[in-house]
């Protein structure tokens, strides 16, 4: 422990990820408006609690004086999309954004990873404002399809359940699971543009439902 006082340490990252997912959440609810489809699904957020900052600085070997570049995620901000195409569209627009920065980007779709997992990362820094004055602050955005989501989770929690040393089997039938729910993916892909046209249909007259 090196003196600091971690509660205050984590402050502008809970403001970096409570700012975002307005923001995000926001967009998806303009986009909605406007063009009656919104590449954006839902968003959450979390920041990391402090014992699994420290548990992962340990396993990278990140001095505890350099956590704040050295650990890219304690900010977390997570976009679901309906499509695998809709990713890319929301990253193009992350990557034209004003307010933050793009460092860079970590391709786990078309490199996924041995796991199973797929997701396309994109590491901002982003600015807040703190009472000391502008702080930035590095925050990883995950970017996935719902069921890439779907996948994940289960995983995760599997993982939680056997501390991290899945049997071999559970490991395999998870692989095969990615595989199914990239499958999906790409089925519903092919499908996309009528899916989309019928959304568009119940929006636009959800809204005018709304107007009268
Ligand atoms: P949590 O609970 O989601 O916050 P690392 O992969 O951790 O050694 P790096 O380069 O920082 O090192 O991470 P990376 O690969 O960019 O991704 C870190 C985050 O991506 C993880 O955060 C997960 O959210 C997600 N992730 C990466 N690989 C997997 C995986 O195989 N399965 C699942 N379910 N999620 C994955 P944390 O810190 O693990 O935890």
């Amino acid at each position: 422990m090196d003196g600091r006082d971690w509660n205050l340490f984590l402050f502008p990252y809970e403001q970096a990820v409570e700012e975002l997912k307005v923001k995000f959440k926001t967009l998806r609810g303009e986009l909605k408006t406007r063009e009656a489809y919104s590449p954006i699904e839902f968003v959450t957020g979390r920041v990391k609690k402090i014992s699994s900052v420290f548990e992962k600085a340990k396993r990278l070997n990140v001095p505890m004086d350099r956590i704040e570049t050295g650990i890219e995620d304690i900010a977390g901000i997570r976009i679901m999309c309906q499509f695998v195409e809709d990713i890319q569209t929301v990253a193009e627009s992350i990557r034209k954004r004003k307010d933050l920065l793009l460092v860079y980007e970590k391709d786990y779709i078309t490199n996924y990873k041995e796991s199973g997992y797929r997701s396309f990362h994109m590491i901002v820094e982003y600015p807040v404002q703190t009472a000391l004055g502008l702080k930035r602050v590095l925050a990883e955005i995950q970017l996935r399809t719902l069921a890439m989501n779907f996948w994940a989770t289960i995983e995760h929690s599997l993982n939680y359940k056997y501390k991290e040393s899945l049997p071999e089997d559970v490991r395999d039938r998870l692989k095969k699971a990615a595989e199914a729910a990239f499958q999906l993916d790409t089925e519903m892909s092919s499908i996309r543009q009528e899916i989309v046209d019928a959304q568009r249909g119940f929006e636009e007259s959800s809204n005018v439902v709304s107007k009268v």
